[in-house]
């Protein structure tokens, strides 16, 4: 620790710190639209100015390291009407439709211009971009509300080891964008979203569905099928002020029947079946030798992360799709059927903490007997301003329970949203499967946790095998070059997102300025709701679903056979 003064008081702080994070430390909510710790230190918005004695100029305290005995202000008229120009000279070209904009009141740039005490209006407004937007299934960019934070550049590169955007242009003509302008859908994008979450205005958002998704609840000619994701229910309550992992599945339920869905299912049955399907691709891979390692294929941020860095490995991917579009095509075949729709009159919205989720459904390969699998996806966020349009109050509503039979989940499929819950799910029904009953060991604890590569070895059939969890792209990719030095490995789980798809890119957005939401902390608290839920499960274990086992026996016959292969399977092509 050392010694330095803030406004005159010493206080104690860590050495090697900055003067931004020494000030919050202390009490001193100082403002910054670029700064994010351990990912964004660009000192690039100078908002966070601050008076150093000794030093001529005012200086960021994000990029001004602490020392002994340095006195820095943070109080002075200098310091206020410095910030205050700088955030309007921010607003003096920036998009001002504030009021309807999709971020306003959780927009950072709003909070900050309020609390510096901008002001339009000494400066006239002109916008050096149109607000034109640039559009792809995923992620919407506009130019006219980008401040050049650089936090979606550093998101991209430093958290996901990708790093599609850096600046193009000079001067004011500045744009953060991929190389030669390029759509994001037409870089090396992976549709995460994790720079959605970081952009402290709305020039990222998700391409929102919303409107479409009004129009066929209103038209009566359709039957609209609902699904929301597994980490839907322990993250759509931040939405509405719950504190973070809360979990809300009944009251969610309530929420989606008062918006006018039809069936209100659940993601988290069709992940029941993905493991069925799964562990017996695994043991069918395990018999028969290969490819191996098996690689999971459920979260589309890893499929395009693959497709774009390790081609070699597509073989690998597990066939199964994601339960997402497993669902999908599920309720078009088996439950258009059983309810007497035809499939084209049936409509399936997925509700997904992501934004490769909406990548995914528009896929050409996610179609079954040449109807899309999944219309159209929401984020979290887009269900939480639908209810809100609706006048829903998640707090006050009622509890009530999914529609069956697609509904109706183990806990096996509660955890598939947290990093290694997919490869527990399995490897409890892989165990319970090759002992022959539904016994053997329920709780894989070492597939849980924030490291983000998890290693472990297990014994199966016998055999020796060697397991692998990576989480967040950046740690993908490094476990995926060990995997080309030819490290031995049966199985491996890989999510996009570091947590696994409780931090995905369409989950809520906090107007803290620390952005905890970035952080594995926060995303972990999130998958303990998850993990408490399946904890109070009585069935545990995805095969033991009663509603999978009956459409095994009304439809699909068997694990991997040949009707079970044409609607829940896909391939992906180099
Ligand atoms: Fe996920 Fe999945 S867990 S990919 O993270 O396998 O998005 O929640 O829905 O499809 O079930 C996401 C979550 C989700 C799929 C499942």
């Amino acid at each position: 620790l050392i010694t330095m003064f803030i406004n005159d008081e010493p206080v104690q702080v860590d050495r090697g710190t900055n003067v931004l994070e020494a000030c919050r430390a202390n009490g001193y909510d100082i403002p910054s639209l670029c700064y994010v710790k351990n990912i964004n230190t660009a000192g690039s918005c100078r908002v966070c100015i601050v008076e150093i004695e000794g030093s001529r100029n005012l200086q960021a305290a994000c990029v001004y390291p602490v020392a002994e005995g340095l006195r820095i202000h943070t109080n002075t008229n200098r310091v206020r009407r410095a910030r205050r120009r700088v955030v309007e000279l921010l607003l003096s070209e920036h998009n001002r439709e504030c009021t309807a904009c999709v971020r306003s009141q959780n927009c950072e740039l709003q909070q900050i211009a309020h609390k510096v005490g901008a002001r339009y209006g000494k400066l006239a407004n002109q916008p050096v971009h149109e607000p034109k937007l640039v559009k792809n299934p995923f992620i919407v960019r506009d130019f006219s509300k980008c401040i050049k934070c650089r936090r979606c550049e550093a998101v991209c590169k430093n958290l996901q080891g990708i790093g599609v955007f850096s600046p193009l242009n000079r001067g004011n003509e500045t744009i953060i964008a991929p190389a030669f302008q390029r759509n994001m859908a037409d870089a090396a994008c992976i549709a995460c979203g994790q720079c959605v979450l970081a952009c402290p205005t709305a020039s990222l958002t998700e391409r929102s569905y919303i409107d479409e998704v009004w129009q066929v609840i209103e038209d009566s000619t359709k039957h609209v099928v609902v699904q929301t994701a597994p980490a839907i229910q322990a993250s759509i309550g931040e939405e509405f002020n719950l504190p973070v992992g809360t979990v809300v599945s009944q009251k969610l339920a309530a929420a989606l029947r008062r918006l006018g869905f039809d069936s209100i299912f659940s993601t988290d049955f069709a992940a029941d079946l993905t493991i069925v399907e799964e562990a017996n691709e695994f043991l069918h891979r395990l018999e028969k030798g290969g490819p191996l390692p098996l690689i999971s294929s459920c979260s589309p941020g890893w499929i395009k992360l693959c497709e774009h860095f390790y081609p070699e490995f597509i073989p690998n991917l597990s066939t199964c799709k994601s339960p997402m579009e497993m669902f999908g095509a599920l309720a078009k075949t088996y439950y258009a059927e059983k309810i007497g729709i035809a499939p084209k009159d049936m409509v399936v919205v997925g509700v997904m903490p992501c934004t490769a989720k909406k990548f995914e459904a528009a896929r050409p390969e996610m179609k079954t007997y040449g109807q899309r699998d999944v219309d159209y996806v929401l984020t979290t966020r887009e269900l939480a301003r639908m209810m809100r349009q609706a006048d829903l109050d998640l707090n006050k509503l009622p509890e009530e329970e999914f529609d069956q039979p697609l509904g109706f989940s183990t806990g096996a499929a509660n955890i598939f949203a947290a990093s290694g819950g997919v490869m527990e799910a399995a490897i409890r029904t892989a165990v319970a499967l090759t002992e022959g009953k539904a016994m053997g060991r329920l709780e894989f604890k070492e597939f849980r946790g924030l490291r983000g590569i998890k290693e472990v070895t297990l014994a199966l059939q016998g055999q020796e095998i060697r397991l692998g969890v990576a989480h967040g792209a950046n740690n993908a990719r490094k476990l995926m070059e060990r995997v080309k030095q030819g490290e031995q490995f049966h199985f491996i789980e890989i999510m996009a997102c570091a947590g696994g798809c409780v931090g995905g890119g369409g989950q809520p957005i906090t107007s803290n300025p620390e952005k905890p939401e970035l952080t594995p902390e926060y995303r972990s608290e999130r998958a303990k709701g998850l993990y408490a839920l399946d904890l109070n499960k009585e069935l545990r274990r995805s095969h033991e679903n009663q509603a999978v086992v009956k459409v095994y026996q009304e439809y699909l016959g068997e694990p991997m056979s040949k009707k079970a292969k044409e609607i829940l399977h896909t391939h992906y092509t180099v």
